[in-house]
């Protein structure tokens, strides 16, 4: 941006270093591609994919920690936190999980085994360096009036597989902090159906401490209003939040247009006025927020650039292609 030529770039980190955590997730290439970026600007990571069940797990009793052990050395080399993400989730878990050797569907009992013994390997592992895990991610349902999603978890355990989660997680690490995690966490009804759930946990006593609001959004959704609304209703449980998986897409959900090769001016304009509401919104919450993780850095990568249409570029971030700070960067500095 030539109007900011010659002005030194604060660190966003350190611009919010009292007020809360900036995190980025990464991978094996954006730790190389990124790399300045992120050691200036970020404080916290967390693997985009690579800590996943099945980057964690392949293949039964044969658990693979290279990418993982990666980029947890990068956080430590740069001295920034690690969030986990994530254990128990429905997607890019394997088959393997599921099934016993005959390709029967495994018992309750072997699957509490397996959840178990994943939760307890993955977290001892990264004990004292990942401070926080998003536990159970994605277990509501989007629509209808059924609280929890249909998954292999819930049909071979039954609806006590988030609870097992957190117990296992607690006993694996208790100095770890468990997070619930979801998205559209921001839309009423499923709002209510996170806040039940979430809300029994509690009740239960299950050792939770936070929910994750995913946040991905755009340029319209959610309203502030709901946004808003969301924070005061998880944070009525009287945990922590986290915004764990921030992005702004430029396109709306059912926007399917492939013809931009790059952002109009009008979406750069609102995603400007998007980011700056954003904040200024996240901090008068800033006594419940404790992290704020971005699903990416700048807009040079972004899972956005494959969903939900495949192959077409967004620009969701506060920093661009070449790692240059956005005009909405120097608008959530300014405070
Ligand atoms: C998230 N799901 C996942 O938590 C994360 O692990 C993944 O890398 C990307 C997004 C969000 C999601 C969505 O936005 C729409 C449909 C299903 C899931």
């Amino acid at each position: 941006m030539s109007a900011k030529l010659g002005v030194e770039i604060p660190s966003f980190q350190k611009v919010y270093e009292t007020i809360f955590d900036i995190g980025a997730a990464v991978n094996l290439r954006t730790i190389n591609t990124q790399q300045s970026l992120l050691a200036n600007h970020f404080n916290s990571i967390t693997a985009e994919n690579d800590m996943k069940f099945e980057g964690l797990q392949p293949e039964e009793g044969k658990y693979d920690f290279e990418k993982s052990d990666k980029l947890a050395a990068f956080a430590r080399e740069h001295g920034m936190k690690m969030r986990g993400h994530t254990l128990v989730w429905h997607n890019q878990t394997p088959e393997w999980v599921f099934q016993d050797s005959q390709g029967e569907r495994v018992t309750r009992d072997q699957l509490l085994q397996r959840m178990k013994d994943h939760i307890t390997t993955a977290m001892q592992r990264y004990k004292g360096q990942i401070y926080c895990w998003d536990v159970v991610n994605e277990a509501v349902t989007d629509e209808g009036p059924e609280l929890y999603r249909k998954t292999n978890w819930l049909d071979i355990i039954g609806e006590d597989y988030i609870e097992k989660a957190f117990e296992f997680a607690h006993a694996a690490d208790p100095d770890a902090l468990l997070f619930y995690n979801d998205y559209n966490e921001c839309n009423s009804g499923k709002r209510e159906k996170i806040y039940q759930l979430v809300k029994s946990l509690v009740e239960k006593g299950v050792p939770i401490h936070g929910v994750g609001l995913q946040g991905h959004w755009n340029l319209t959704n959610p309203g502030l209003d709901e946004i808003r609304a969301a924070i005061e209703r998880y944070a009525s449980l009287g945990l922590k939040l986290q915004l764990t998986e921030l992005d702004v897409s430029v396109f709306e959900f059912e926007d399917k247009r492939t013809d931009l090769t790059e952002p109009t001016g009008e979406m750069i304009e609102r995603q400007t006025e998007r980011y700056q509401q954003i904040f200024a919104l996240l901090r008068e919450y800033q006594d419940v927020f404790t992290a704020v993780t971005f699903w990416g850095a700048a807009d040079d990568y972004t899972w956005l650039s494959d969903f939900p249409v495949r192959g077409r570029k967004n620009w969701p971030f506060l920093f661009d292609e070449n790692h240059q700070p956005k005009e909405a960067f120097w608008k959530v500095i300014s405070f």
